[in-house]
Parts: C-alpha cells; sequence; structure tokens
C-alpha cells in the first residue's frame, strides 16, 4: 500500500521543482547582444521602465513634458526620490526592480542609489547576460522583432542570430493596425505596393511575410490588436489577415499570436507609458478559430473581464492556445486567479506565464515573482489531487512543471521538445 504523501511534502517538491525548471520565456522585448542598443540593461534602464514613469507621473510635481526633457540619469533619479524614498516601494513595478538588486547581491537597505549605480558602472554586459540567464532561471526567450523598424530591419540584414538564448518573433503592428502610413515604408523594404490592398499588393504583402519569415525564422507571427478588434472586417486589416498573414503562417507552419485589448495611447503625453486597456469581443475569437481550423492561434487578453471567457473559448478549439498574463494583469493577486482558473478549466493545456522583460534584469524578478505564485497555485492542485488518493510522483510534477514552462509551447508550435 502506496504510503500518502503528506501535502506539505507535496508543497516541497512543487515548490522545488517550480523554482528549478528552466524557462522558455515565449514573449520578451529583449534582444541578443547583436542588437547592440537595442538590448536594455541596469538600473538606470530599470528605473526608468515605463510602468515606473506612469507611477511616478502620479505622484509627482512634474509635467510630463518636462520629464521627458530630462536626461536617463535624471528621470531615474525622480522616480527613486518619489517612488522608493518618498513612499514606500510597495507597487509590483516598483518591488521588481528591489528584487532585481536583492538577487544581484546588492544592499538596497542603504538606498544608495549611486552605490548602486557604480556596482552597474563596473559590469561587462556579456557576463552579464550569463549572470542574468542564471539567476532567472530562463534558459531561452523569444523576441519582439519588428522589421518595420530600419534600425532593426539594419541589423537583420546584416547577418545571422548567433545566441541560441534568443529567439525571434515576427511583430507585424504596423501593418495591421495602421495600413495608411504603410505604402511608403513597404516602397522602402522593396515591397512595391499601391495602397489600394488589390489583389497586386496583397500578394506583394504575402511576398514580403514569406521573406521575412524565411530570413528570422519566427517562433510566430504576432500582433497586439485594440479591444475593438473584429473579424471578419471589411477594411485594411481584415483584408491583410485572411489573405496574407494567415496563410503565411499556416504555410510556414507557425502560429499567429495575437494580443488583445491593448488601447494605445490614452494619454499622449505618456508616450511609452500611455496606453491603457479595453475589454475585447470573444466571439472574434470563436469566428477565427473556427473558420481557420489549420491556423493555430496564441493568444492573451490583456482585459481582467475577458479571462474566464477566454479560458472557455480555449476549451472549444484545440487550435487555441491562451497564454500570460500580460502587462497590466501580471501582478500577483491577478496571476494567482487567472492562474487557478486555468489549470481548473484548462488543466496543464496553457502557457501560464511570459515576462513581457523589456530590460534584460527585468527577467529575474518576473520570473521570481511569477514563480512564487505558481507554486503555490500548482501545490494547491495537487494537495486536491492527492486527497483523492491520486499521488502525484515527483516525476509527474516535473513533467507537469515543464510542460508549464515551456513544452506545452514548444509542442504547440509543433517543434518537438528535447
Ligand atoms: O504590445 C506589447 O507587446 C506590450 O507588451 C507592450 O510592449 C507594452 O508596452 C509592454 O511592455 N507591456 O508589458
Ligand atoms: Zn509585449
Amino acid at each position: 500500500m502506496r504510503q500518502p504523501v503528506k501535502s506539505e511534502s507535496i508543497r516541497e517538491i512543487v515548490e522545488h521543482v517550480v523554482q528549478t525548471t528552466p524557462v522558455l520565456d515565449m514573449h520578451t522585448h529583449l534582444y541578443s547582444r547583436r542588437f547592440g542598443g537595442l538590448l536594455l540593461w541596469g538600473i538606470d534602464e530599470l528605473l526608468t521602465y515605463h510602468y515606473l514613469i506612469a507611477e511616478v507621473l502620479r505622484v509627482a510635481p512634474m509635467a510630463p513634458d518636462r520629464f521627458w526633457a530630462m536626461g536617463q540619469p535624471a528621470q531615474a533619479d525622480y522616480v527613486w526620490k518619489h517612488l522608493f524614498l518618498e513612499r514606500s516601494p510597495i507597487s509590483e513595478a516598483c518591488r521588481g526592480a528591489l528584487t532585481v538588486l536583492h538577487a544581484l547581491g546588492l544592499d538596497v537597505g542603504p538606498r544608495d542609489l549611486g552605490a548602486i549605480r557604480r556596482h552597474f558602472a563596473g559590469l561587462d554586459v556579456d557576463a552579464y547576460l550569463d549572470t542574468v540567464f542564471e539567476l532567472s532561471g530562463v534558459h531561452s526567450v523569444v523576441m519582439t522583432n519588428d522589421p518595420f523598424d530600419p534600425t532593426e530591419r539594419a541589423i537583420w540584414l546584416a547577418g545571422e542570430e548567433t545566441d541560441p538564448r534568443f529567439q525571434a518573433a515576427l511583430r507585424i503592428d504596423p501593418l495591421l493596425n495602421d495600413w495608411a502610413q504603410m505604402p511608403p515604408r513597404l516602397r522602402e523594404m522593396g515591397c512595391a505596393v499601391s495602397g489600394d490592398l488589390g489583389a497586386a499588393d496583397l500578394a506583394a504583402v504575402r511576398r514580403l511575410l514569406d521573406e521575412w519569415i524565411e530570413r528570422i525564422e519566427p517562433r510566430y507571427l504576432a500582433v497586439s490588436l485594440p479591444p475593438t478588434f473584429a473579424f471578419p472586417d471589411p477594411g485594411p486589416r481584415g483584408r491583410l489577415l485572411k489573405q496574407c498573414v494567415l496563410p503565411a503562417a499556416r504555410e510556414a507552419n507557425i502560429p499567429f499570436a495575437m494580443m488583445i485589448g491593448v488601447t494605445r495611447g490614452v494619454n499622449p503625453g505618456h508616450r511609452l507609458a500611455a496606453d491603457g486597456v479595453g475589454k475585447a469581443d470573444i466571439t472574434v475569437l470563436h469566428r477565427l478559430c473556427a473558420a481557420y481550423p489549420d491556423n493555430r492561434f496564441l493568444v492573451t487578453l490583456l482585459s481582467r473581464e475577458n479571462q474566464h471567457e477566454l479560458c472557455v473559448t480555449a476549451r472549444k478549439f484545440p487550435n487555441l492556445l491562451i497564454f500570460g498574463c500580460w502587462w497590466f494583469l501580471n501582478n500577483p493577486s491577478l496571476i494567482d486567479e487567472m492562474t487557478r482558473q486555468r489549470l481548473e478549466l484548462l488543466g496543464l493545456s496553457v502557457m501560464p506565464q511570459h515576462s513581457d522583460a523589456r530590460v534584460l534584469d527585468q527577467l529575474i524578478y518576473k520570473w521570481r515573482h511569477s514563480r512564487a505564485v505558481l507554486a503555490r497555485v500548482l501545490a494547491d492542485k495537487y494537495v486536491d489531487l492527492a486527497a483523492t488518493g491520486w499521488q502525484p510522483t515527483d516525476a509527474e510534477i516535473r513533467r507537469d512543471v515543464g510542460d508549464l514552462l515551456g513544452g506545452v509551447f514548444e509542442r504547440f508550435c509543433g517543434r518537438s521538445i528535447a
């Protein structure tokens, strides 16, 4: 007769496995070293993360334009003063910066930003890159690659990716969200379009997508979309999706990732921190997943109010994989709520989290904070399981956690996992 495993030991096993299983981080804004200055890292980038800029502009007396007119070190000083010294840094984004510093072995007790800056000034970025991947337990990240950005485009055209820790994703927001501005930008890329989106334009855009899929070998195509996203849609977005994007993804055998619910620029003066959130129409996913059964869709929705219906929709469509606690949802209270809901409705056929890291160092805090919540939720579920007499073995827990931290994504993308 197998001895029942005590719930405490289940919790210990789950905690250890979640903390030590390497992660594939399926959506970030990080760049490998070949992208030079596009890779952001260090204390001043951490402190001027747009999440913190939104928070400091709420509490400090400076007008946004004056804030933006300051240099980055002065902006970081301002954030440190108003969000860390003059009030306790208890928000998730503030705590995150401190988690990074603590993990690096720095004593934040003295609250000495000068000493922290001197530590970072002495770092070699290549060695620091290795340190961050090691401390965060991430084995590889998927970048957000924008071929419509001339700076990034030039780097892709100059050579190949050599760091296997960085995988590509082909991000096509300008194409789908700003067609009116695209013809001159496309012509600069050798994609001769008139703008009328007739057959010739659509064929040219399709060729461009195929060209960039071949060049960067993306894990998926991706776009962020407003809450008002509709499909079918007689406008440019609907026609480009139907005639170019979905066929290109299908023939390249890669998923299409839709990140829906962002209202861009609700307060333009906040610039990168200007975006808001809105509830999307879940029936769009019903129609897309049903109409394109040979396409695979990765979806994350930005509104908390969309989450339950998104789980139910995923139960209906095996070609839909939901992922992450995106942006304004990437907070312990909401990660807990969403992860419980997902495991209860979808079992292990979900990707609970991505980091969305924009600054390299953030991998450390975003994954430490998320692993803590995931371990707690998963342990509860295994304890519930054990109460039925079904004792989860160590090997089963390792298998499951490996799936949740990358394996499910790998299989969904059609790649066997090693
Ligand atoms: O569109 C996106 O991929 C978002 O993640 C935005 O980049 C956003 O600014 C962000 O960084 N959220 O975490
Ligand atoms: Zn993102």
